[in-house]
């Protein structure tokens, strides 16, 4: 082990944690993990920088005549932009190549994993497995009937329900067609507001099925294809919304047509939720198909007495990254930490296995599991690493349950080989998760008023100045956690709402932020207000990455409940990742853009080494679909623009100036008659 340790420990720096993050546990768990010789992300991102032309996004390897380099001299381009790749492609077309093929794998990814999902959604309808169930039939008949399949029936002049399981076939089958159907556009769209679809009409940006879109890119970028930035970013609008209203939103649907709709509960987040007594085991990646399965196998009594028989006092779940998510909003099970947090899980000495399967899964988590106890499993088929010491387990639908059950027993067995040197930083905080176009619904309307009027009629009224999706990953170029906090405080000081996904929502419930009572530590009077009458968070977890599908529905429903403009572009709000790093977050972006969001990103952007194509982001999008892109890397002043949009929509609507409504009295009415 000593020998592994000495391995682990390549860097020739190391971090200074204090600087490297605001997170108290993962300070104490970095100081850990350099006493004992182990490397992380954050040593590493001290002993390598980034190639400066790379980040610029001017570098072209698209064919085997480069990589062609063009950096922006220093001090700017003067007069003409003459700079030129071999085969005379410009900085914004490179810049541009390079952007759009960050949104096809994004787009790729997040689509993908609808796909899954897709295909264990059908396998459940046709009875193929009894691991999989409906769990929520309201949410069947709602997307089914939002896709376009009839869930009545006439039967001897009669209206009556259709049958559920013909309903759910249909579904899914409609649902896996989106992939790949060779006409029309997909579904979803419609669901946006009517002008703007009708913008994407127009612009010929309606894409027309999920897989198609991804391989255009890879076609029209490939050498000596699209040589315009402008209709390279049509594609780019297209391949997103593929995204945003295709692949994400239906993995969203289906997941909670499968594992149920989140509503609010109550949990815990950091490194503080792993138990020393308990068998811990971290699930870490994206789908939760299989993690389902695992926490359902982890709460079994056979499961639990099994542990207890060897020494444990139970079985502690905890999640990484966006399978946290998807696990804490259906169940509570509490996340670990962050993105950035996932290799220090492994360094506690207390994790019994790490179930990894796709997407923001470190390679490095398997130098790092050498040095101790912990089981690292890789479960999906197109991800596995190359170490030895990773066991690949491959989950299969068809025996769900069985393949959870082999993983959870094999920690439950580890627990005795846990070595002495064990340390869990005992820092953690409440929240309150589990939100969604629904919950926010019946939270903040009842079942009184079964819309957004609430939220709507506050918007109006000024105490909510506007609404902002904070979104995406950590990026160890930057102090972990800090630009999301710090914006994120911001907004709600200012009387900003934050609806959340992804590792900020993981970072917002390590501060705190995502608890009712921190409305009245954090928020501007109005906010505050809303948040205690109603008791809800000021900052509303809505779940994993593919679930910023579901705000694009609230913010549709906020459109549909009236008062604040007839498409997502008029409403005071904005999109925000203050610290992203994946290609995901560019497709999310995109997406967002095109459905007419501002949407500012911080730690960097890949297309300053382009200033025409930048432009063409962050203000030609702006005439075309009312939203545009924008960067700042300072929290503050990123939080400062995105208030400025905020109040700039609230004149445009005519609702700056605050009106509250007032209890009139007779003299009052009688002043009102004689204007
Ligand atoms: O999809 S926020 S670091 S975990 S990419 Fe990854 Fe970014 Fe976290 Fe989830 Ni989203």
């Amino acid at each position: 082990m000593a020998e592994e340790k000495e391995k682990a420990a390549k860097v020739s720096k190391v971090a200074d944690p204090v600087k490297a993050t605001i997170d108290m546990a993962t300070q104490e768990m970095i100081v850990r993990s350099q006493k004992m010789g182990i490397e992380t992300i954050f040593d590493r991102a001290e002993s390598m920088k980034p190639c400066n032309i790379g980040l610029q996004g001017t570098c072209c390897k698209n064919c085997a005549m480069g990589p062609c380099r063009l950096p922006l001299p220093k001090g700017g381009i003067e007069g003409e932009d003459t700079r030129k790749g071999l085969c005379g492609a410009t900085a914004n077309t490179i810049a541009a190549r390079n952007f759009l093929r960050m949104i096809a794998a994004g787009a790729a990814a997040h689509s993908d994993h609808g796909r899954t999902v897709a295909e264990v959604f059908l396998a459940a309808a046709r009875k193929e497995t009894d691991d999989y169930k409906i769990k929520d039939t309201v949410k069947l008949v709602a997307v089914a009937e939002a896709m376009g399949i009839a869930t009545k029936v006439e039967v001897d002049g009669e209206t009556k329900d259709r049958d559920l399981d013909e309903v759910a076939l249909e579904l899914a089958e409609l649902a896996l067609g989106e992939w790949g159907k060779m006409e029309g556009t997909l579904i979803n769209l419609k669901r946006a507001p009517q002008p703007t679809y009708e913008r994407w009409e127009k612009l010929g940006v309606l894409p027309r099925n999920i897989d198609r879109e991804i391989v255009d890119i890879m076609h029209r970028t490939h050498m000596g294809v699209d040589q315009d930035y402008r209709n390279l970013m049509l594609q780019g609008a297209r391949a997103s919304l593929a995204d945003g209203w295709g692949g994400s939103m239906i993995a969203t649907d289906l997941q909670d047509i499968m594992f149920g709709s989140p509503t609010p509960l109550q949990s815990e987040a950091n490194l503080g939720i792993m138990k020393e007594d308990h068998v811990n085991i971290i699930v870490h990646g994206h789908e939760p198909v299989l993690s389902e399965m695992i926490v359902a196998a982890s709460q079994s009594k056979e499961m639990l007495d099994y542990a207890k028989e060897k020494g444990a006092k139970g079985i502690q779940l905890g999640g990484i990254c966006c399978t946290a998510n998807e696990i804490l909003q259906r169940h509570g099970v509490p996340p670990a930490g962050t993105f950035l947090q996932q290799e220090l899980a492994i360094i506690t000495g207390a994790c019994e296995a790490m179930v990894v399967d796709v997407q923001c899964v470190f390679q490095n988590l398997a130098n790092v599991a050498k040095c101790f106890h912990t089981k690292l499993i890789t479960t999906h088929p197109m991800a596995k690493m190359e170490q030895d010491n990773v066991i690949h387990i491959q989950f299969d639908e068809h025996h769900a349950m069985e393949d959870a059950k082999r993983i959870v027993k094999m920690a439950i067995d580890n627990f005795t080989n846990r070595g002495a040197d064990v340390m869990i930083p005992r820092h953690k905080a409440t929240q309150i998760a589990g939100f969604g176009v629904e919950s926010i619904q019946y939270q903040l309307g009842g079942t009184f008023r079964g819309d957004y009027y609430t939220l709507n009629d506050n918007i109006i009224n000024g105490r909510i100045r506007g609404i902002a999706g904070v979104v995406g990953c950590n990026n160890a170029r930057t102090r972990h956690n800090e630009a999301h906090i710090t914006i994120v405080k911001e907004l709600i000081k200012n009387d900003v709402i934050v609806l959340t996904t992804g590792c900020n929502g993981i970072a917002c419930a390590m501060e705190g932020l995502l608890t009712p009572e921190a409305a009245s530590v954090y928020c501007g009077p109005g906010l505050a207000e809303v948040c205690e009458t109603v008791g809800i968070p000021p900052v509303l977890h809505l779940g994993s990455c593919v679930d910023n599908s579901r705000i694009l529905l609230a913010a549709t429903e906020v459109v549909k409940a009236g008062g604040l403009g007839t498409e997502l572009k008029d409403l005071p709000a904005a999109g925000s990742a203050p610290e992203w790093m994946s290609e995901k977050a560019i497709s999310i972006g995109q997406y967002f853009v095109s459905s007419g969001v501002y949407t500012i990103f911080g730690a960097t952007f890949p297309t300053t080494g382009a200033p025409v194509f930048e432009k063409h982001l962050f203000e030609d999008m702006l005439k075309m679909y009312g939203g545009r892109w924008d960067y700042e890397a300072d929290p503050i002043l990123h939080a400062r623009k995105m208030i400025a949009h905020i109040d700039a929509k609230r004149k445009e609507l005519g609702i700056d100036k605050a009106r509250e409504r007032v209890l009139m009295d007779m003299a009052d009415r009688q002043k009102l008659d004689a204007v």
